[in-house]
């Protein structure tokens, strides 16, 4: 049973409906109930460029209300919370993966997105969402290790290398639960499947080891740190490191760990309760026009899972191996961790407050 609260906005609604039957003042609506005039759009930060907004609010007339958060966890957290109603989602896979099993999704309405076949075919195959019922890849990319080279100059090829006394104070890492602690994992020779209460637990002497080493945390813009000169070693999301490499190429080289880096693949969802389904499908489509998606790969470099849009991209961009890694790395794909991520959660909250102290 569904139950409406005074204050949601369906209650706010009846109210409403309720109180123009009283007076007498019912009148047929010129527009149609549905029809879509906002879209609340909650969404990575540092990853939709406001000229793509724009132009989408200008094209539709439909306003775009745009929260940012900077992990899946935050997401989640204030979605379930209830206390806002959001009309599009842009979950990484295994959150994809996490919100379906919690039916709530909404099926896409693959009628309203004519533009869904520019999507490159293995997106549509993999295991959170096999054949996108429930989510549309917007872009994909890696996670991996960025080194100033004119400050670190003896090899890195793996997480111990970044994670070492001589770099205390010089390391930015991702402000990311999830992240670090599979990083751990990875360095006990455990992979992202072999997440377990066991295995994250067994993390914890290696991020005792790692954090009192870290400057800086940042999920929203990493690079920064790195530009500054504020540290000069880090780990960052591909997107991040192809911009330092585009920036300054004979500086920054962006590494993929040895052990084995997390792709991921962030997509485009409807909650169940999106009180502008039709303005959340109108954007998504928008967002697969391929010289829209072009637009998104010039300033987040990521990798663009839009054949379309990668035909229009520059050699330079297509050369960037942050954004198209060359060769067979290995790379893995997160699925969903059930209730051990909020083992995770705890576990790096812990040790990352009792490591600044
Ligand atoms: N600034 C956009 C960053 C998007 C990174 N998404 C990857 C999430 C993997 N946990």
């Amino acid at each position: 049973m569904r139950v409406f609260t005074i204050g949601s906005a369906p209650a706010r609604g009846m109210l409403a409906a309720l109180t123009a039957l009283a007076l007498g003042t019912w009148a047929h609506p010129t527009v149609a109930a549905d029809a879509p005039s906002e879209l609340n759009l909650f969404a990575w930060s540092e990853y939709i460029p406001t000229s793509v907004i724009e132009g989408f609010e200008k094209e539709s007339g439909i306003k775009v209300n745009y929260e940012e958060y900077a992990s899946n966890e935050e997401m989640l957290a204030k979605l379930v919370s209830g206390a806002s109603k959001y009309d599009l989602l842009q979950p990484s896979e295994y959150t994809v993966e996490a919100l379906i099993k919690e039916d709530r999704l909404q099926p896409l309405d693959k009628s309203k997105l004519p533009n869904l076949k520019n999507v490159e075919a293995w997106y549509t195959t993999q295991a959170h969402d096999s054949g996108l019922k429930y989510s549309v890849p917007y872009m994909s990319g890696t996670v991996g290790i960025v080194v100033n080279k004119e400050k670190v100059k003896e090899p890195v090829t793996g997480y111990d290398d970044v994670f070492k006394d001589a770099h205390k104070g010089r390391i930015v890492v991702l402000d990311d639960a999830v992240e670090i602690v599979t990083w751990a994992m990875a360095t006990q020779g455990k992979g992202p499947a072999q997440v377990n209460s066991e295995n994250v637990a067994a993390t914890r002497p290696v991020l005792e080891r790692w954090l009192p080493l870290v400057k800086v945390y940042d999920s929203d813009s990493p690079k920064t740190a790195l530009l500054n000169g504020d540290v000069d070693i880090g780990i960052v999301w591909s997107g991040e490191g192809a911009i330092l490499v585009n920036e300054a190429p004979e500086k920054f080289q962006y590494i993929l760990p040895k052990e084995g880096a997390h792709m991921f693949i962030d997509s485009l969802a409807i909650p169940k309760d999106a009180p502008h389904p039709e303005a959340a499908h109108a954007f998504i489509d928008y967002l697969l026009r391929p010289e829209v998606s072009r637009k998104i790969s010039e300033e987040f470099p990521y990798t663009n899972p839009n054949v379309g849009a990668r035909k229009l991209l520059s050699d330079k961009e297509r050369n960037n191996e942050a954004s198209y890694p060359k060769g067979s790395p290995r790379l893995e794909i997160f699925r969903d961790m059930g209730p051990t991520a909020v083992e995770i959660d705890e576990l790096f909250t812990d040790v990352k407050a009792k490591s600044a102290s």
